[in-house]
């Protein structure tokens, strides 16, 4: 099994038009398209230089949310899990994503009752942890350990914050073994073993960072975050993320990464 934070493929998909009409838990304003658009192609330029390669789904107006390709399926080196959103308007991403997934995996599993949203789930080199959400429920989760039981991982369940919208939202792996969290979730057993470094207070949104191979990205609205993964020794690219912030979104949303190595199909 490679490594948790390399990867050398993903999967990303253009905003569409409306994308400034994502979900949101408060509504702060919209996002506007253009504002989006840069901050997907500063994203993607950033996937490049880190050595991965993208494979660029076509907008789907019908999804506002369906640039965020992290939360329809779960991907791995050994295969792919399709899962289903708990958000009714994004219930139909995953039947709309899942051709490109099998393009690219011979071995695609399901759920087969519950939700599960991709950005409630934080993959670690001791066990895929999820989180129970609004959008991911019990019989999700469980359905989700089964399937990852068939791929020979294994999952966990633990409790995202009350009012987070992912687990994700509040934590992300900066290595191996360390992980960056929000105070309200750095207690979580599910870091138990894990270092946790936890976001200076008012800088939560910083959580969703994203390792991908020799680099940490980061939002560039949080400087406290970036000097202390900087003086840790975390090499820091810092990516603008105000407009999808807007819609509770955060850097790994936007992408479904795997390692794919010469003999994975
Ligand atoms: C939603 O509410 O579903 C989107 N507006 C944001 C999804 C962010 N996805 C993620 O954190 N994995």
């Amino acid at each position: 099994m490679t490594a948790v934070t390399r990867f050398n493929r993903a999967i990303v998909r253009r905003p569409a038009r409306s994308v400034t009409q994502g979900l949101r838990a408060v509504d702060l304003g919209a996002p506007t398209f253009d504002g989006v658009s840069r901050e997907h192609e500063a994203y993607c330029a950033a996937l490049r230089d880190a050595g991965v390669e993208l494979t660029v789904l076509e907008p789907m107006e019908e999804f506002p949310d369906s640039i965020f390709v992290e939360d329809p399926a779960l991907v791995f080196e050994e295969g792919a899990i399709l899962l289903n959103p708990g958000a009714e308007s994004r219930a139909g991403e995953t039947p709309a994503i899942e051709a490109d997934i099998r393009a690219h995996f011979d071995n695609v599993l399901s759920i087969d009752q519950g939700t599960v949203e991709g950005g409630d789930v934080l993959v670690t080199p001791r066990a895929v942890l999820i989180g129970l959400s609004e959008r991911t429920n019990h019989a999700g989760a469980n359905a989700l350990i089964a399937a990852l039981e068939t791929l020979g991982r294994k999952g966990e369940i633990f409790h995202t914050p009350p009012g987070v919208l992912h687990f994700k939202s509040d934590c992300s792996l900066l290595d191996d073994e360390t992980v960056l969290a929000t105070s309200r979730l750095a207690d979580s057993p599910a870091f138990d073993g894990m270092i946790v470094v936890e976001t200076p207070e008012g800088e939560e949104a910083a959580a969703n960072a994203l390792r991908v191979n020799d680099v940490v990205m980061l939002g560039e609205d949080f400087p406290g975050t970036r000097e202390l993964l900087q003086a840790k020794g975390y090499e820091v690219v810092s990516l603008p993320t105000a407009e999808i912030g807007k819609i509770d979104a955060g850097l790994s949303c936007m992408s479904l990464r795997w390692w794919k190595s010469s003999t994975s199909t």
